[in-house]
């Protein structure tokens, strides 16, 4: 049989876990196979990354997206009918050469990357297979393991404080599901401690508590306590992972601590960094540093890159030629991967494997913004990602990633555990 050909691609738009519009892409086939996908969002977004294209105006906060499916139906439809679907590269190629600007600047990242997955779906349905069996060799299929957030900050919490996200990695689990219990416990403790303290303010963007606290620092130490309460040993057992999102509150090498009312420089920035990583269970900080400030975050890796992972997001945004220039100059050894921040598959992929052939590790992402689109879990899974990262275990746009891991898990079998003791704690 021939291989099957796009014969058709609608956007329609749908809704995020915020409340705003995003775009789904359905793409159909000439066998008559379908696949769809759903754009995600960010809110702390690099100055770097594909643009999601809105609509602006005062309507629905100017999130609408009816200029995204415009463009999907007058620009993209007609460009990819009739290719080989199974053809992924062929096909964001098509895409790229419509809009070749590295941040999407006309399509939008939010159109290009729906169609990317869609695409990408509907040629798992026509082979019937698993996305992620599509992606990779069946011996480098791996189920990668979680940073999970406990507690919401940042951008993600009305700057009630600093830092984005506090999460925690099951370093000692067998299994993602072990993962997935152990993660659980450390939530429900954390919100009996935060209770006990006080009225319990519900949740974030991505279901990791409010953070009701006096310093960026005592969200730290509840979090410990947390971690302690559920009975788990902090580090060794549990370890801690930060997200600084340190672009939300820096520029220009000065940066500006909202809740404690200081402004430190990109030193102070690395010193009190480094006082929470000796006296905290740190496996992995992402963005330490502003995106603009390259100096600061070569330093902070030289510092402490061995005892901890470096992680770069709104620095690197899934860009494979920002991660070579990163890794020549000895900044970072982790690469976040969220395919929205670059508008393509194809192009995901390579910042993966740009990451991967400096020996980096690569964690794929969800954004704060999130659907039932569990396509992430099947890129980490095919492509071999070690870690994954999508915000809480609590609400539906969360666990929907969860517990498809948890199925993969089940087909896959143990020995497809990433396992989570090879990531050195800060102050072990
Ligand atoms: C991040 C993500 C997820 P956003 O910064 O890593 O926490 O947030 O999607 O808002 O960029
Ligand atoms: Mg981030």
């Amino acid at each position: 049989m021939a291989d099957p050909r796009i014969e058709s691609i609608v956007a329609r738009r749908v809704w995020d876990s915020r409340a705003r519009p995003t775009l789904e892409a359905e793409v159909r086939l000439s066998d008559g196979s379908s696949g769809r996908a759903i754009a995600p969002a960010g809110a702390s977004r690099g100055s770097r990354e594909a643009i999601d294209l809105r609509d602006g105006g005062t309507r629905l906060g100017g999130f609408d997206v009816q200029g995204a499916i415009a463009a999907v139906h007058d620009r993209i439809a007609p460009a990819l009918k009739g290719l080989t679907a199974i053809d992924q590269s062929a096909v964001d190629q098509a895409l790229i050469a419509l809009d070749p600007s590295p941040t999407k600047a006309s399509l939008g990242g939010n159109s290009t990357i729906a169609v990317s997955m869609a695409v990408a779906h509907a040629a798992a349905a026509a082979c019937g297979e698993p996305l992620y069996a599509r992606l990779g060799p069946a011996s480098a299929w791996q189920v990668p393991l979680p940073e999970i957030q406990i507690l919401g900050g940042g951008a993600h919490a009305g700057r009630r404080i600093d830092i984005q996200d506090l999460m925690v990695v099951a370093r000692s689990a067998d299994s993602v599901e072990q993962a997935l219990e152990m993660t659980a416990e450390v939530y429900l403790a954390a919100g009996r401690i935060m209770a006990a303290r006080g009225p319990l303010c519900g949740v974030a963007d991505e279901g990791g508590f409010w953070p009701a606290f006096d310093s960026n620092e005592e969200a730290l130490q509840t979090l410990l306590k947390a971690i302690e309460a559920a009975g788990y040993v902090p580090g060794d057992e549990v370890a801690i992972s930060l997200d600084i999102a340190a672009s939300e509150f820096g520029s220009g090498g000065r940066y500006r601590l909202g809740l404690e009312r200081r402004e430190i420089d990109s030193d102070g920035m690395i010193e009190m960094l480094g006082g929470w990583l000796d006296r905290f269970p740190i496996c992995s900080i992402e963005d330490p540093l502003a995106e603009d400030d390259a100096q600061g975050m070569r330093r902070f890796t030289q510092a402490f890159g061995s005892r901890v992972q470096v992680v770069g997001d709104d620095f690197l945004v899934t860009r494979a030629d920002l991660i070579e220039q990163a890794a020549a100059a000895g900044s970072c050894n982790t690469a976040l991967i969220k395919p929205n921040q670059i508008g393509t598959l194809t192009q995901t992929h390579q910042a993966l494997l740009a990451a991967q052939a400096r020996g980096w590790g690569t964690i794929v992402s969800a954004r704060s913004g999130e659907t039932e689109d569990s396509t992430i879990c099947d890129l980490a899974i095919g492509w071999r990602s070690r870690q994954i990262k999508v915000g809480s275990i609590a609400r539906g746009e969360r666990t929907v990633k969860w517990n498809a891991l948890i199925r993969a898990q089940e087909r896959l079998g143990s020995a497809a555990w990433a396992g989570g003791r090879w990531l050195p704690v800060s102050n072990a």
